[in-house]
């Protein structure tokens, strides 16, 4: 049976990959190249200092260690700049009616995400009661596809594995599911996460209902 519902937040529950992609792009132009909407698929459920990576990659740039860290720390700072203006209403269409529903049906719910800033966008968006365990960038360094972030939030529920939905919006982040030996729901275009159990557009099309005919009770 399905007893535990694990969240990826960026592009899932808030659509935070646009305030990321502002931050690089403005990084990327202080560099002196450009960064397009496109290039930032690539970093999606990516860790910030493997994004930056990918970004100096692309504006064919090398740099060392100590450079990096600063660059990644002004990024970081503009970003939280960003999302320090959140609210309510950067929530994603049906996430919100999704995770009530979830709690009255006695499933349990857990955060799995890549990023540092987890806390401050679940305080902003007023959605830190609806989680039962939250695993995010300060409680594991491995990045997704490493299973670590959906095993650790398993372990805190205290379920097992094959009882938990993972919803991800990445192709990283489904494999990881897949690495967790856990059951997985891809949030977004069915090319990119074709080895999801199912894929749906937004959180709109779920229900507890569907989650029971999908997996079964
Ligand atoms: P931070 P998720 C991920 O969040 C983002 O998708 C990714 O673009 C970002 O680089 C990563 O978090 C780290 O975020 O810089 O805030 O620590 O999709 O795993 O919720
Ligand atoms: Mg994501």
């Amino acid at each position: 049976p399905i007893r535990a519902c694990l969240f990826d937040l960026d592009g899932v529950l808030v659509d935070t990959a646009k305030y990321h992609y502002l931050a690089w792009k403005r990084l990327a132009q202080e560099l002196g190249f450009d960064f397009t909407e496109q290039d930032n698929e690539r970093l999606k459920g990516v860790s910030r200092m493997a994004s930056l990576d990918i970004l100096l990659e692309i504006g064919g740039i090398s740099l060392d260690d100590e450079t990096k860290v600063a660059l990644a720390e002004k990024k970081n700072n503009w970003y939280v700049d960003y999302i320090s203006r959140m609210d309510e209403s950067e929530i994603l269409p049906g996430a919100l009616s999704f995770l009530q529903e979830l709690k009255s049906a006695g499933i349990l719910v857990a955060l799995g995400s890549a990023s540092k800033n987890a806390m401050k966008i679940l305080n902003n968006t007023h959605l830190v009661p609806y989680f039962d365990a939250i695993i995010d960038g300060t409680k594991t360094a491995s990045a997704k596809p490493d299973p670590k972030v959906f095993l650790l939030g398993a372990k805190e529920l205290n379920v097992d594995p094959v009882e938990c939905v993972v919803f991800e919006d990445a192709e990283a982040g489904i494999e990881a599911a897949i690495r967790a030996g856990m059951r997985s729901i891809g949030v977004g275009s069915r090319t990119t996460l074709a080895r999801a159990d199912e894929v749906v557009s937004s959180l709109q099309e779920m229900s507890a209902q569907r989650l029971y005919d999908i997996f079964g009770t």
